[in-house]
């Protein structure tokens, strides 16, 4: 066991039954020139934390612990597209209409590949997820309890839509959820502030969020603990 420090108290970290969600870091949302600068936001917050992604995502595959990479995209058929997700934002840019990477948010098409920088090694799992959480409509349950999955580690964007829902999901169902801060972004830090603290409050009441360097320190660190 590792001792994580964390907020709101140390994250206790097994050897074993950990396993790496990477929410999301998909072209559409995170370069320029996509779907989510096309709707006016800045993506900078979202790019700045690649570098951290990558340092995180290299310090499992070292361990060879397993790494789940989510995308948020749909069938071509939108068949798993409810009309109540479809008919909001921007009329002119709807999900399954051509945007500036090809069809929004649709399985297959350029924008929702996962960039270049942190793409998928061979055996590293990715999910295509319908929804906000990453639970929904997807095999995660089966990976995680084929894995023998405890503890799961987040990153990924963005912190208040995607990666908060599929963290309380995770907390619903009985896993020890730990967000790293430096690895999570928003187009809003407001609301990347706001839910770091709706998650730790209460006594980590959805999980822990921990730095990167703190995470990092403590899966070095030689230390054992009972
Ligand atoms: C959004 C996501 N924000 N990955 N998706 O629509 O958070």
């Amino acid at each position: 066991m590792k001792i994580v420090e964390a907020q709101p108290f140390p994250y206790e970290l097994p050897e074993q039954g950990v396993a790496l969600i990477v929410i999301d870091m998909q072209r559409d949302f995170i370069e320029a020139g996509g779907f989510g600068s096309m709707l006016g936001n800045d993506v900078r917050p979202l790019a700045a934390i690649v570098p951290a992604v990558r340092e995180l995502i290299a310090a499992f595959r070292h361990r060879a612990w397993p790494i789940i990479h989510t995308r948020e995209g749909h069938q071509s058929d939108l068949s798993d597209c409810p009309r109540a997700k479809r008919h909001r934002g921007f009329p002119k840019l709807r999900i399954g209409d051509v945007g500036p990477m090809g069809r929004i948010l649709i399985d297959g098409q350029p924008g929702n590949e996962i960039i270049a920088e942190l793409a998928p090694a061979p055996g590293e799992y990715q999910i295509v997820k319908p929804g906000k959480g990453a639970f929904y409509k997807t095999d995660l349950s089966t990976i995680l309890a084929d894995l023998k999955t405890t503890h799961l580690v987040f990153a990924g964007v963005t912190t208040e839509v995607c990666v908060q829902t599929s963290m309380r999901e995770a907390n619903d169902r009985g896993y020890y959820c730990l967000l790293i801060e430096d690895c999570t972004a928003s187009y809003f830090p407001g609301f990347r502030q706001s839910a770091l603290d709706m998650i730790r409050a209460q006594g980590a009441i959805v999980g822990w969020t921990a730095t990167l360097k703190g995470f990092l320190q403590s899966m070095e660190d030689k230390r054992t603990y009972a």
